[in-house]
């Protein structure tokens, strides 16, 4: 705990200074005429989506109750401005992020279920029907987008998984190899990432898990093959890259929680109106635009997910 501390300032989850970075290395990429090229780092070779193995299951119908009220954020902002700490603590992972492997890629379900078990991620693709839904997304840091996902309800994997009746929260963990992600040698950092949601929360409709994006199977950088995404919640609880999914009575401590756990809750509900600790969250900035919006509660899904929370009012639910 004292070296995460020290460490402090180096937790970006605060805009200024990768924002920066950012802006500056996409000024000299655009004066250097390099935009072009960066956009194809995201598919190295060209072929990356040809080879996917799950490439036939794209695209997929697209599911209109989900509206993205928003401009979707161009494919190659969006894939050059990723928050994936397995591979760096900065925005630019999305070349690094390319050296994960996702085949074979197994899933383990365990935990109070009637019988653990390990599938492949085809064989896990085999047993639901993938959708595409248009998703605003807020990260913690008070940037947003809007993105076309494809995957299936949370719900399905919960169905397919049979909880026992005690299990009352679901712990998700993304892969562990160090040599692969070279973040994961930071060892002040509680790898491998996690997080948790209750099995309320994870069988609301919009708990989506994510197979693809922009009509593809999932880029690297997204969190392939399999990542969560969780629209009403800041960025961090939507966990990347799932390897493992534990059913427990327990609460589960999430890897942001544990390395800030004044600033990162359990809940992280959007709300304007509750500050993190270091910055306001009352507006946002849109993802390659410089528009400021106002942040809406439960990022504008409070429709959907409100009654989740009801009688829950001595919970930090926005932090
Ligand atoms: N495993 C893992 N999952 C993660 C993260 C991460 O660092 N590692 N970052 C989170 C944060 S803070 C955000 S905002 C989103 C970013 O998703 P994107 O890069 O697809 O926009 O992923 C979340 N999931
Ligand atoms: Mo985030």
């Amino acid at each position: 705990m004292n070296i995460i501390k020290r460490r402090r300032w180096e937790i970006p989850h605060d805009q200024a200074t990768p924002e920066a970075v950012f802006l500056d290395r996409r000024r000299f990429l655009a004066g250097a005429g390099l935009i072009a090229g960066a956009a194809v780092g995201f598919l190295p070779h060209g072929a990356r989506a040809e080879t996917d193995p799950s490439a036939s299951l794209y695209p997929a119908r697209r599911n209109e109750a989900f509206k993205p009220g928003r401009e979707i954020t161009p494919e190659e902002i969006n894939s050059t401005y990723n928050n994936f700490y397995e591979f760096g603590s900065h925005k630019r992972i999305f070349q690094a992020a390319q050296a994960l492997k996702i085949r074979p890629w197994e899933i383990r379900i365990d935990g109070l279920v009637d019988k653990e078990m390990t599938l492949g991620i085809d064989d896990l693709f085999a047993k639901v029907a993938l959708e595409e839904r248009l998703y605003r997304h807020r990260c913690v840091e008070a940037w947003s987008m809007a993105i076309p996902w494809t995957g299936f309800p949370l719900a399905d994997l919960v169905r397919i998984a049979q909880p026992k009746a005690e299990a009352t929260y679901l712990r998700m963990e993304t892969f562990l190899d160090p040599d692969v992600a070279s973040g994961q040698r930071q060892t002040w950092y509680p790898w491998p990432y996690t997080e948790g949601v209750t099995i309320a929360e994870a069988t609301n409709d919009l708990a989506f898990l994510v197979t693809g994006a922009y009509g593809k199977p999932l880029a690297k950088q997204f969190g392939a093959p399999l990542r969560l995404a969780l629209p009403w919640k800041y960025g961090f609880k939507s966990i990347k890259s799932i390897r493992r999914f534990t059913f427990t009575a327990e609460r589960p401590t999430s890897f942001w929680q544990s390395v800030g756990p004044d600033e990162y809750g359990f809940w992280a509900n959007v709300n304007p109106q509750v500050p993190h600790p270091r910055w306001s969250q009352a507006s946002e900035r849109i993802l390659g635009t410089d528009e400021r919006v106002p942040t809406q509660l439960f990022n504008g899904y409070a429709q959907e997910v409100a009654g989740l929370y009801k009688g829950m009012e001595n919970e930090p639910l926005y932090r």
